[in-house]
């Protein structure tokens, strides 16, 4: 099957927009069909949401097909500023008796939504009416569309939120979908998992439980569009022209190389987006640009940050490998966890790429044995049976996480584990990675030339674009084999000997590096790899892998301060902490740890300049220079990684 998050556009065949839009249409009819699972409308980003442009829209009211257990019917609902919403009304036809509603609101565009049949068919079955909902300003949808609009503040009511248009929704629907029991439930994976979250703030009433699956919610920490300061420019680009160049995601982007790494590299200095290309016209780019650090504008859109309570019960999903939105279901499932003495907050972390539990095919098969479908019918499908219907006998577990070291599913009453201990693997003198810390007769560090104009590739190349309607391997790459960087001179690599029994790990993980540099800024990207044995038996072509557990990104100017960065003391060890967040995976025995550090991830991340300029959106070609970093690896500079190791005995 062809990755469903390919994006059936943006072809730059030279053909006219609607002669693109029949072929974009063509290419998610055929994906659908041979996906037999109506993914892509859910997910987000890269999912056909152009094929709407193309399908003639149905008139208000107008029955339309979705599945042969529901009537559908559009309606256009209204919320508080008389603003109208496009939605999608899916009644279940036989019904014993009144059935509870479940809402996904999405930006990426109603029209081809068929989940019925698909990614909902196990809620389907259970009985439940659908609706699904174009968010403001996006597609038939009337209103602004604002990028992850931030909260109102307390008292403000003139403005609405993505919380007040969900309200206004449930209102709506609690009065005008037949049979229905008076409850709703709210899920959807990623924008829709931040519009799930939005509906779990002051909710209605008749909102009694929510599911944000893979919800972005912290832009600039750590989902898509930075991460500690470092800026996702292939991503930042792509999906922020996408989505703002026209409301439908029908105009293409200017790329036109099928390896994006040297368009990225020619494109030069950030200026030249909008000098070249966006002009002014993207406002999710102007942000980016005039919001480098992490100021109001970014705090406040940070959901984990306006979130105080889990006022109904909310079951956080996320996967380890997503590419898009880790930080935020983490992050969310922590916030909520402050106040929970109610125990309504609980999380589910899958070996998922983004969405990957709504996708049956194309599984990432190094982590994940196959439990997309186990999820769905057998978590998914209770939880919302518990609080949508009473049903009894369903407990729910406060956090299962999925260790795809020994692939197996690990329950736990708190999440990060207690009971774990922190112990910190040094890197050392000879590439060795150690327990033990180092010695004083070592050599004191190493050291790498990074050089902004030739960056080291994120993945192996070609690096198609995110959506490539033509294949994509951005779905997949943080489980690629990392071997793909092996013995590059600006990569940095040690490894512990081979284990003689598991290490498991549940919790944080954190880099602490000692490094210098001969610059003045410098981007710290630190990877905590499991090295396979040469041998894996069944799974041959698995021999000597290097997965990577947990990995992230620093921008060393933000060391001290997000809010208030600072040039780096040249040629001047200095501590630099990577926050890799957390992970639940055994290390096996005949396995080795890795830890690979390098200060350039392109085109994902944009370069930095290792030269101080204030903003570097605004750097200037010369700006770009290369400087020699030293990894620090003496007794009283230790470089680390500290990780939650779980101690025997502590309950899986
Ligand atoms: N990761 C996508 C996204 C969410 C929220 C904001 C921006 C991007 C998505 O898949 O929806």
């Amino acid at each position: 099957m062809p990755d469903t998050r390919q994006r059936a556009s943006q072809a730059r065949d030279g053909r006219s927009v609607a002669a693109r839009a029949v072929a974009r249409s063509a290419a998610i009819v055929g994906l659908l069909a041979a996906c037999g699972v109506a993914f892509i409308a859910l997910l987000g980003a890269g999912r056909a949401r152009e094929a709407n442009a193309a399908v003639a829209a149905p008139s208000q009211g107008q029955p339309v097909a979705d599945s042969t257990t529901h009537n559908c019917r559009f309606v256009m609902v209204p919320m508080r500023d008389g603003v109208r919403l496009n939605t999608k009304v899916c009644e279940a036809k036989q019904a014993a008796g009144p059935l509870p509603i479940l809402m996904t609101r999405t930006p990426y565009g109603i029209n081809v939504m068929q989940a019925i049949n698909g990614t909902y068919r196990f809620l389907a079955a259970d009985g439940y009416h659908f609706v699904y909902q174009d968010i403001r300003g996006r597609y038939r949808s009337e209103g602004t569309f604002i990028m992850v609009s931030p909260l109102r503040s307390p008292g403000d009511a003139r403005r609405t939120d993505e919380s007040t248009d969900a309200y206004d929704t449930a209102e709506w629907l609690a009065a005008n979908v037949g049979n229905n029991n008076g409850r709703i439930g709210v899920l959807g994976v990623s924008y829709p998992g931040f519009t799930a979250a939005m509906a779990g703030v002051n909710p209605h009433p008749a909102v009694r439980a929510i599911s944000p699956q893979a919800p972005a919610s912290d832009m600039w920490m750590g989902d898509d569009f930075f991460h500690q300061g470092a800026f996702r420019l292939s991503y930042g680009f792509e999906y922020a022209g996408d989505m703002e160049l026209s409301n439908n995601s029908s105009v293409p982007l200017p790329i036109n190389s099928w390896d994006t790494y040297d368009w990225y590299l020619s494109l030069g200095s950030l200026a030249n987006v909008d000098a070249l290309y966006f002009k002014g016209r993207v406002p999710t780019w102007t942000a980016f640009a005039t919001h480098p650090t992490y100021d109001a504008f970014w705090q406040t859109r940070a959901v984990h940050r306006r979130l105080s309570k889990a006022a109904v019960p909310t079951l956080v999903v996320g996967g380890w490998w997503d590419q898009e939105d880790r930080f935020g279901p983490l992050s969310i499932y922590r916030a909520l966890e402050r106040t929970d003495d109610a125990g309504k907050n609980f999380l589910v972390m899958g070996p998922w790429n983004h969405g990957g539990w709504r996708r049956t095919t194309s599984r990432m098969s190094v982590v994940d044995p196959g439990t997309a479908e186990w999820f769905l019918k057998e978590v998914e499908v209770p939880f919302f049976a518990k609080y949508l219907k009473d049903r009894s006998g369903i407990s729910v577990p406060e956090a299962r996480v999925f260790d795809a070291g020994t692939k197996t599913w690990r329950t736990f009453d708190r999440w990060p584990a207690t009971g774990t201990m922190s112990r910190s693997l040094f890197m050392r003198a000879g590439g060795l990675l150690s327990f033990d810390p180092p010695a004083s007769n070592e050599t004191a560090f190493d050291q790498y030339v990074s050089d902004p104009a030739k960056p080291v590739p994120y993945r192996a190349r070609p690096i198609e674009r995110t959506y490539d309607p033509r294949g994509s391997r951005w779905s997949t790459w943080e489980t690629e084999d990392q071997r793909f960087v092996d013995g590059r001179p600006d990569v940095l690599a040690w490894k512990t000997p081979v284990l003689t029994e598991d290490v498991t790990i549940a919790g944080d993980v954190v880099a602490k590096l000692i490094a210098a540099t001969t610059g003045r800024d410098a981007d710290w990207v630190v990877k905590l790899i499991d090295v396979f044995p040469d041998s894996v038996p069944g799974a041959w072509s698995q021999g000597g892998y290097q997965l990577m557990v947990a990995h992230d990104v620093l921008r060393g100017r933000y060391r001290t301060s997000f809010t208030e960065p600072t040039p780096i003391q040249p040629n001047t060890p200095t501590e630099f902490t990577v926050d890799l967040h957390q992970q639940s995976y055994t290390f096996k025995r005949g396995h080795r740890i890795m830890v690979q550090v390098q200060s350039t991830w392109f085109p994902l991340y944009d370069r930095n300049p290792q030269n101080w300029v204030k903003n570097i959106f605004q750097a200037r070609a010369v700006d770009f220079q290369a400087k020699t970093h030293r990894i620090w690896h003496t007794p009283s500079q230790a470089s680390r990684v500290e990780i939650a190791v779980l101690r025997s005995g502590t309950s899986p």
